[in-house]
């Protein structure tokens, strides 16, 4: 990973908190910085004890390891432990304390890269006028919290296999499945895991640079790519937007959309493997 941006973005989101911003040079903690001592934040409703946040103070979190039910290794390898906090292995970030985040150090996600080609009206697939490759399409999310196109990814849940947390996200957030009857359920779920068994392609595991992040918590994240080569199985579902997403739709595979945090490094990464338009 290379020095993270997003997590260093100056308005800290959802809040009025701003960064103390980080020269790209100051981002790696064993750069000397004595004077280093960023404002601390944690948002209220993480402070509210919620299921999903560990608590303010108190029981002190079982560090690089499983602990109970939550995860707290990280992909990035062992992580150090200064004064009872996590540092963030990216570095500093401008911001201490859990900013909008539930757990001290990482923060475990899952992101259903769901593909298909982009065809023609004979079904054809369409190629790129440059780059005469054919171009690929995916599932992306507008979401609530910052308008930003995204992939349609979520928070594992304590104990929660991974695999069940991309199927979960997906339905929820591209197919609406928490609104739907119990019929349209039983049809959406036939047919995400029939997709989510098959082609799963493992895209990434690490480091997500998120806006969210601060020196103590940070986002990790398992992107995995489900592609429906024949276009006969999601792609026949009606997209539906939910939970904390406010539109969905198929959208190009192209290197100049702006994306969420860093889920243009995912897509480019799909984008290579399947031999498809970047
Ligand atoms: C990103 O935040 C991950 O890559 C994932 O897409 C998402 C998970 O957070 P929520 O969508 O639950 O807010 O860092
Ligand atoms: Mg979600
Ligand atoms: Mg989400």
């Amino acid at each position: 990973v290379g020095p993270h941006v997003k997590s260093r973005c100056p308005q800290y989101p959802g809040s009025n908190i701003k960064r103390l911003s980080v020269p790209d040079d100051k981002v790696d903690w064993t750069q000397k910085w004595p004077e280093y001592n960023p404002v601390s934040y944690t948002a209220p409703s993480v402070l509210n004890n919620p299921a999903w946040a560990d608590p303010d103070i108190g029981a002190s979190p079982k560090f690089n390891t499983v602990d109970g039910a939550v995860d707290r290794t990280s992909f990035e390898g062992s992580y150090k432990v200064e004064n009872g906090k996590p540092l963030n292995p990216c570095g500093r970030t401008g911001l201490a304390g859990r900013g909008l985040l539930g757990r001290w150090g990482p923060n475990h996600a899952a992101d259903p890269i769901v593909t298909r080609w982009k065809v023609d009206v004979k079904g054809a697939k369409i190629h790129h006028s440059v780059s005469q490759k054919p171009v690929l399409q995916f599932v992306s999310i507008k979401r609530k919290d910052c308008g930003e196109w995204a992939i349609p990814g979520g928070m594992v849940d304590p104990g929660e296999q991974v695999s069940l947390t991309l199927q979960r996200e997906f339905s929820e957030e591209a197919l609406n499945s928490l609104s739907s009857s119990p019929a349209e359920r039983a049809e959406i779920h036939q047919r995400i895991t029939n997709l989510f068994k098959s082609s799963g392609f493992m895209v990434y595991k690490g480091y997500v640079d998120d806006p969210r992040n601060t020196d103590n918590s940070w986002m990790e994240t398992v992107a995995v790519n489900f592609h429906d080569d024949l276009g006969n199985s999601v792609s026949e579902l009606p997209l539906e937007a939910g939970d904390d997403a406010g539109q969905v739709q198929w959208v190009d595979l192209d290197s100049s959309f702006p994306l969420y945090a860093n889920h243009s490094h995912f897509l480019e990464i799909v984008a290579k493997e399947r031999k498809a338009h970047w």
